[in-house]
């Protein structure tokens, strides 16, 4: 353990620390703007400059190392000038159109200059040659807001493992964009949206889909049904004031309700029966001599990267459609008819936690005779915005519960939206199928929590499962790799796109980087999932009433015909 004086108090650090972590263990703020914990830390952007005993230059904390005896000053005029001007220089190259900026009230770079106590910009903003890329179905890109931090960078190539976006040119010139100026609908971009979620400004953001949803609200010759994913209780609250990992679900659905939405059901009912399917799918697999391992399908983000990038593991997918779409597959078809509904009048709106869902229900294959299974995806972010254009006081709501019947879920269906839920409702659902019992065995630890690949094993009738969970894309590609040089072998595995899995998906609320690094978002937000599990009876996809009905009525079995009409797809290569 190493000492060193922070601002007069000592401090105690380990080797290898830099001051900024040391400093904010001790409640020493530093301002920072380019640092984002374990992704980028590269001591760009200046705002973290501190004085230290000794040397003639200011030092970047976010990068400088602690050392025994080290005499350290965050706060003194000069720092507070030599920010302010930093800080002013950035500011005059960025558009500064902050009253209509989707990012105003979480815009990091306006949260510093107020912090910073900035007055007045001394240059007008008069930048050329800028970009508005608006090509993709899912993600946008604003030059004029970048201030060339590098945070998008850097969790594309070093995080996700992609390496969309770099700088191009020189000094003055220089932008953030995908090679030869593509825009990123021609890019291999897979709309994960971890990108968005790193921006302290407004230079990434969602495809906003909110105008598409209200003009179906007003149509009075449509019936909207909306879908929430199970992510986005966990995270909604935020975009209220509410603390990270507050439980709101039944705020959430008295809102939906107030919206005018004419049913407000759950993806959660979908997930059971996506668990009905895949399972189905997965013993088929494995007593039939199918392609293993086999992989699950439902994050349309890591379904893209395998597209792209393994294209020889495209066969080992699952075919089955991912929840939501199965969802409007069934609205679309089982509740129509039972409602004597014309399909073609009804309207699906998915809540998501994640962009890539608006690329994935663009998809051709996602539509079953000519009708898109989901017609308008929105993500947690938009959804907060049609509340509050609502004129909804969302932290005054009380609790509703989900419309019936496809509203209705269990436990394991909740856990989907954490790095590993998918993977313990599989299991809890096929070892009773294959045991023939209702075992007491219901929660598996070692596919919780955020260890990168998790790994585990089974036994099924004599029979060994291998499996193992995986989230983020670079972790799905070490993985692919160790399967494809024959190290580890697996029956099946778990990937999703995002590290964490859909609670830290790129719709979710913005979290800034110095509240990153205090507290592990994915694991505050998964808890939440891991409660409303625990509360619920039903806690096993098989056993919820719902799905037995909807097999008994309309579907006949897993995997049938009409099933497969349904809820299965195909990728390309
Ligand atoms: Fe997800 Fe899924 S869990 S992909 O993470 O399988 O987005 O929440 O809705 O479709 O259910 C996301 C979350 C979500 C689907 C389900
Ligand atoms: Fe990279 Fe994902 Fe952003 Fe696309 S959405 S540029 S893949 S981080």
């Amino acid at each position: 353990m190493l000492r060193l004086t922070i601002d007069g108090n000592v401090v105690e650090a380990t080797e290898g620390e830099t001051i900024l972590i040391a400093a904010k263990r001790a409640g020493i703020d530093i301002p920072t703007l380019c640092f984002l914990k374990e992704t980028n830390e590269i001591g760009a952007c200046r705002i973290c400059l501190v004085e230290i005993e000794g040397q003639r230059n200011l030092q970047p904390a976010c990068v400088y190392p602690v050392a025994q005896g080290l005499v350290v000053r965050t706060n003194s005029k000069t720092l507070r000038n030599v920010r302010k001007s930093t800080l002013k220089l950035l500011l005059s190259n960025h558009n500064r159109e902050c009253l209509t900026c989707f990012r105003n009230k979480s815009c990091e770079l306006q949260s510093l200059a107020e912090e910073l106590n900035i007055d007045d910009v001394p240059f007008k903003f008069n930048r050329e040659n800028i970009t508005y890329d608006d090509a993709s179905v899912a993600i946008v890109r604003d030059s004029s807001k970048c201030i060339l931090c590098g945070r998008c960078i850097a969790t594309c190539r070093d995080i996700q493992k992609i390496g969309i976006l770099d700088f191009t040119h020189r000094g003055i010139d220089t932008e953030v964009t995908p090679a030869f100026n593509r825009s990123m609908d021609k890019t291999a971009c897979v709309n994960c949206g971890q990108c968005i979620m790193a921006c302290p400004v407004a230079a990434l953001k969602e495809k906003e889909d909110i105008e598409k949803v209200w003009d179906a609200l007003e149509d009075n010759d449509i019936h909207v049904v909306v879908q929430a994913a199970p992510a986005i209780r966990t995270a909604l609250g935020e975009e209220f004031g509410l603390p990270i990992g507050t439980r709101v679900t039944g705020k959430m659905v008295s809102a939906l309700k107030r919206l005018g939405f004419s049913k407000v059901f759950d993806t959660s009912f979908a997930a059971d029966l996506t668990i009905m399917e895949e399972g189905y799918e997965l013993l088929n697999r494995l007593e039939n001599g199918g392609r293993l391992p086999m992989i699950t399908s439902c994050s349309p983000g890591w379904v893209s990267y395998c597209e792209f990038n393994h294209p020889d593991f495209i066969e080992n997918l699952s075919t089955c459609k991912s929840p939501h779409q199965m969802f409007g597959a069934i609205v679309k078809s089982y509740y129509a008819e039972k409602n004597q509904i014309d399909p073609k009048k009804i309207f699906v709106v998915s809540v998501m936690p994640c962009i890539a869902k608006k690329a994935e229900s663009a998809r051709e294959e996602n539509q079953v005779n000519g009708l898109r299974d989901v017609d308008a995806v929105i993500t947690t972010r938009e959804l907060g915005k049609m509340i509050r254009q609502a004129g909804i006081d969302f932290n005054k709501l009380g609790d509703s519960e989900f419309d019936s019947p496809l509203g209705e879920y269990t436990g394991a269906a909740a856990i989907f939206g954490a790095t590993g839920g998918v993977m313990e409702a599989t299991l809890r659902t096929l070892v009773d199928l294959v045991e023939g019992k209702d075992m007491d065995k219901i929660e598996y630890n070692q596919v919780r929590g955020v260890k990168g690949i998790k790994e585990g094993k089974i036994s099924l009738k004599g029979n060994e499962l291998n499996f193992a969970v995986v989230h983020g894309t670079a972790m799905a590609n070490e993985v692919l790799s160790q399967i494809k040089d024959g190290e580890k072998k697996y029956h099946f595995i778990e990937i999703m796109g995002c590290s964490g899995g859909c609670v830290t998906g790129g719709g979710q609320p913005h979290v800034s980087a110095k509240k990153k690094l205090e507290l592990d978002v994915r694991v505050e937000r998964a808890k939440v999932l891991y409660q409303e599990d625990a509360l619920k009876e039903v806690r096993k996809s098989y056993q919820n009433p719902f799905i037995k009905k909807l097999y008994e009525e309309f579907l006949g079995q897993p995997n049938s015909i009409k099933s497969h009409q349904l809820l299965h797809t195909h990728y390309s290569v």
